[in-house]
């Protein structure tokens, strides 16, 4: 783990020396948020990045943290620690208008293994 947001970034100076070659930037969803902008970067100089985003709706490891520190998540509040909504391949779709990114492939039931989807390019 390091700083948020780094791997979109790191992902595109590969896809850059390795041209033609898969390159895949596993990410949370919090993590992504923090370089969002970046998928207009990657429109810009035709990189095909494929983001892999393990949708938990959440801040999870700051959620747990929270959890053992002994936060009353019951009480309904979640201390900041949702990302409850936000739509991925939309954004990505919005800004990147070339008709090269999909919408999600695959959505998982909440109650499954939390919630994610898959947004790749084409
Ligand atoms: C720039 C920056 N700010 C804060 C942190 C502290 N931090 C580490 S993990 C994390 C939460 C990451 O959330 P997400 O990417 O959604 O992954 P999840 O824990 O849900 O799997 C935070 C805030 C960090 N590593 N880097
Ligand atoms: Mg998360």
């Amino acid at each position: 783990m390091t700083q948020l947001g780094f791997g979109l970034p790191w992902a595109m100076t590969l896809q850059l020396l390795h041209p033609g070659k898969p390159v895949f930037n596993v990410t949370g969803d919090g993590a992504f948020g923090f370089s969002l902008q970046e998928l207009d970067t990657a429109r810009r100089y035709g990189l095909p990045v494929i983001n892999v985003i393990h949708n938990n709706a959440s801040w999870g490891i700051i959620k747990l943290a929270y959890e053992k520190g002994g936060f009353d998540f019951a009480s309904g509040n979640d201390f900041g620690t949702s990302l409850e909504g936000t739509r991925y391949a939309d954004i990505a779709a919005a800004s990147i208008a070339t008709g090269r990114w999909s919408r999600p492939s695959r959505r998982c039931s909440p109650r499954s293994s939390g919630r994610s989807g898959r947004e790749s390019p084409r």
